[in-house]
């Protein structure tokens, strides 16, 4: 049995998880900045001294490509996901699934294994969507769910467009994203979730991903003073916001699925001043469509509610909108069948997260493999993976790469 070099993986783990760390230890990489320039250009190199063939596709997607006499022209095996971050994030969402992909890659050249497919891994372009939405951008467009075109021509939160930014930091490739169809994709991914680590299980055979509705959220009341208004004539969209997060919070309640106000801003932002603008996004999901939909429809009523009962006007803009996912039964069987070999012990999941695996399902058979993350905390500092789960992870990964290729 073929084992990666778990100390190679892990040094390059904390080696990417170096970079984009600020003065102030916060760790942020958002897509096609600089601190995801230098990231990419880490992974590049790495991709080069394996002796992959590096290409950049038109939205930025980085490719390393391991292709021999015998096997150019069959359809790869895909492996990968995303080395752009959240804001101060941890260091193995994405990052994980990257670098044991290319270990697994470097661990056969190194073995003299050769496989009947060329192997490819890839980083996907803003998989977070953080900076750009939707997330998943990257791996979206590659799978043919959006055009290049309007991809690049996406407007950052911060008014920049993608397009640019991709120039600006050297990532805007010229190979047509979706080049290559591959046979099979496979990720590995943290669980980000704490399932496995509360269970004890080493690895998740994770065969379905739960639907994802993002929408921006305008409210407009009118600014007044805080202490001369009674509350009888107040327009207050700060109130109004506050409302809504609690009737998503309720409404999911009784639905199965999970809601999020993860940004918001008041406008004019002041102390003694009633806010007359509230920018808010509202992050939905559910495993199952049907709910997810009738979550939607309940809270585009609540919302109409509203403008009634506190005086103000309220426009919505959807940013994200993606249904579950169901991936390949076969794949999931090896992920399975690999772990019971390695006496691990393993489970089927969902995944509550999006994952680039979802855009791929829509051109290829696809599946992911789960390791625990401690406490299941993600998108944090704390986001923590011991050694051990890495490694077995990029092991069972390993193993069901090496089929895949060889069928
Ligand atoms: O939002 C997500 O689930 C993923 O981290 N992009
Ligand atoms: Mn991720
Ligand atoms: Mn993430």
């Amino acid at each position: 049995m073929t084992n990666i070099n778990g100390k190679r993986l892990r040094e390059r783990i904390h080696t990417l998880g170096r970079v984009g760390v600020a003065a102030d230890g916060r760790r942020t990489r958002l897509t096609a900045s600089d601190e995801d320039k230098a990231g990419r250009d880490l992974v590049a190199s790495w991709m080069k001294e394996a002796g992959l063939r590096v290409v950049v596709d038109q939205i930025g997607n980085l490719l390393g490509i391991w292709e021999t006499e015998e096997n150019r022209g069959e359809a790869p095996v895909m492996v990968g996901s995303h080395i752009d971050t959240v804001i101060n994030a941890g260091q193995y969402d994405g990052c994980l699934g990257v670098l044991a992909g290319l270990e697994l890659i470097l661990t056969l050249r190194e073995q003299g294994v050769r496989t009947k497919r060329p192997i490819i891994v890839g980083a996907f372009t803003n998989e977070e969507g953080v900076r750009y939405s939707p997330d998943m951008l990257g791996s979206l467009v590659y799978a043919g769910g959006m055009s290049c075109g309007e991809a690049l021509a996406t407007v950052g939160t911060d008014g920049t467009v993608l397009g640019e930014e991709l120039a600006r930091i050297g990532y805007a490739g010229t190979v047509r994203p979706g080049f290559v169809t591959p046979a099979a994709f496979l990720e590995l991914h943290i669980e980000q979730g704490p399932i496995m680590d509360a269970e004890g299980y080493d690895i998740g055979a994770v065969d379905r991903l739960q639907g994802i509705r993002w929408q921006k959220v305008h409210i407009e009341g009118a600014a007044n003073h805080a202490g001369t208004t009674p509350i009888r004539m107040r327009a207050d969209a700060g109130l109004a916001a506050a409302k809504v997060n609690i009737f998503c919070r309720e409404m999911v309640g009784k639905s199965g699925g999970v809601a999020t106000v993860g940004t918001i801003a008041f406008k004019p932002n002041a102390v003694n001043v009633i806010p007359s603008q509230a920018d808010f996004t509202v992050d939905l999901r559910n495993p199952d469509k049907a709910m997810l939909d009738h979550d939607e429809e309940l809270l585009s009523g609540y919302l109409k509610e509203l403008e009634e009962t506190d005086k103000v006007k309220i426009t919505t803009q959807r940013i994200s909108c993606f249904d579950p996912v169901s991936f390949d039964e076969g794949i999931c069987r090896k992920i399975e069948a690999a772990a019971g070999r390695r006496g691990l012990k393993a489970r089927r999941m969902v995944s509550g997260a999006g994952q680039d695996a979802q855009m791929l399902a829509r051109i290829c058979p696809t599946a992911m493999i789960f390791v625990p993350s401690v406490k299941g905390i993600s998108h944090n500092p704390q986001e923590f993976t011991s050694d051990q789960a890495a490694e077995n992870g990029a092991n069972v990964f390993l193993d069901v790469v090496c089929e895949l290729a060889n069928n």
